[in-house]
C-alpha cells in the first residue's frame, strides 16, 4: 500500500484519474487541502480548512468486471461507521452512502470507474471526512446540515490516526468483500440505516420516484413501494 501525500491539490480523485496508468493497485492519494473537491453529479465537496481528510483509494482489481464494484462506496460507508463508532458516535447511513451524525453530513464518498473499451482500468474511491472544522465553517454550506468529528466529540481530531484507522479498516475486509459483495456487509449497513420505513422522494437522473422505503436487496439497491403498491427498484439516485 503506497501513500502519495499532498499539502495542497485540486482534487485527489482527479489526480488519481490522471495518473491511473502509473498508480499501483491499493495506492492512496491523501491531501491536506483540496481546492476543487468533486461531489457526485458535478456537485462540489467543500474544504472546511486544515485538518480535514481528503483521500482517494486507487483500486485495480484483477479479473473480469465484478457485480460488487458498484457497492464499494457502500462498503466504504460501513468502514467509516466502524471507525466513527470507536470515537463513541452513532453514525447513520443515508442510502446509498452518505454518513450522518444526528442527521448532519460528516462525510461524502465519490466512486468513479475508468474503463478502457469494455475492460476496467481502475476504480477511484474518494472520501472526504470533516474532522476539524468550526461551527462557522459547517454553516458555510447552506444547502445541507453539516457536522465535523471534532464538533461531535468536543476535541480536535488527529488526522494521521484517523487516516490509519480508516485505511486499515478498509483493507482488512477488502479482499473478502470483492469475493462476497454486498451480502457480506448487508447486516452492518442496515444496522446503521436511517431511511427504511420512511416515505421518500428520490431523484433518479431526469425523473423523481416517490414511495415508502421497503428494503435493500442483495445488490445494495433501494426498493420502494409506490402509491399503487408496486415495487420500484432504484439502482442509483439521491434521496431528496
Ligand atoms: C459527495 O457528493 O458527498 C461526495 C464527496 C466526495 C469528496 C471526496 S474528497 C476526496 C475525493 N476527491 C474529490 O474530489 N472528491 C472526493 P454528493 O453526494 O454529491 O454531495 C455533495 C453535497 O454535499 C454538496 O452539494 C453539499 O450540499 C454537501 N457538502 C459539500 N461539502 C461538504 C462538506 N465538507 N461536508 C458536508 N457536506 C458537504
Amino acid at each position: 500500500m503506497r501513500v502519495i501525500e499532498f499539502d495542497y491539490i485540486d482534487s485527489t480523485n482527479v489526480y488519481a484519474k490522471s495518473n491511473l496508468d502509473t498508480l499501483e493497485d491499493k495506492s492512496l492519494i491523501l491531501a491536506h487541502r483540496q481546492s476543487a473537491g468533486k461531489g457526485r453529479l458535478n456537485r462540489t465537496w467543500v474544504d472546511l480548512g486544515e485538518g480535514n481528510l481528503f483521500l482517494s483509494f486507487v483500486l485495480k482489481p484483477s479479473g473480469s468486471y465484478s457485480f460488487c464494484y458498484p457497492n464499494l462506496s457502500q462498503y466504504l460507508s460501513v468502514c467509516l461507521c466502524n471507525v466513527l463508532e470507536t470515537y463513541g458516535l452513532k453514525p447513520q447511513i443515508k442510502w446509498p452512502n452518505d454518513v450522518l451524525i444526528d442527521g448532519k453530513k460528516i462525510a461524502g464518498i465519490l466512486a468513479e470507474s475508468v474503463m478502457q473499451g469494455t475492460s476496467l482500468k481502475g476504480i477511484i474511491l474518494g472520501i472526504g471526512v470533516n474532522l476539524n472544522a468550526t461551527k462557522e465553517d459547517t454553516a458555510s454550506i447552506p444547502d445541507k446540515l453539516v457536522t465535523s468529528l471534532n464538533l461531535e466529540i468536543n476535541h480536535p481530531v488527529n488526522m494521521d490516526t484517523f487516516f490509519e484507522s480508516l485505511t486499515d479498516e478498509f483493507f482488512k475486509g477488502y479482499d473478502e468483500f470483492l469475493n462476497s459483495g454486498f451480502p457480506k456487509i448487508k447486516e452492518d449497513y442496515l444496522r446503521r440505516n436511517c431511511f427504511l420505513g420512511k416515505e421518500l422522494e428520490i431523484q433518479v437522473l431526469g425523473r423523481k420516484e416517490r414511495g415508502i422505503a421497503k428494503y435493500i436487496n442483495d445488490n445494495g439497491e433501494l426498493v420502494l413501494i409506490n402509491d399503487v403498491n408496486k415495487e420500484v427498484v432504484i439502482t442509483a439516485g439521491d434521496i431528496l
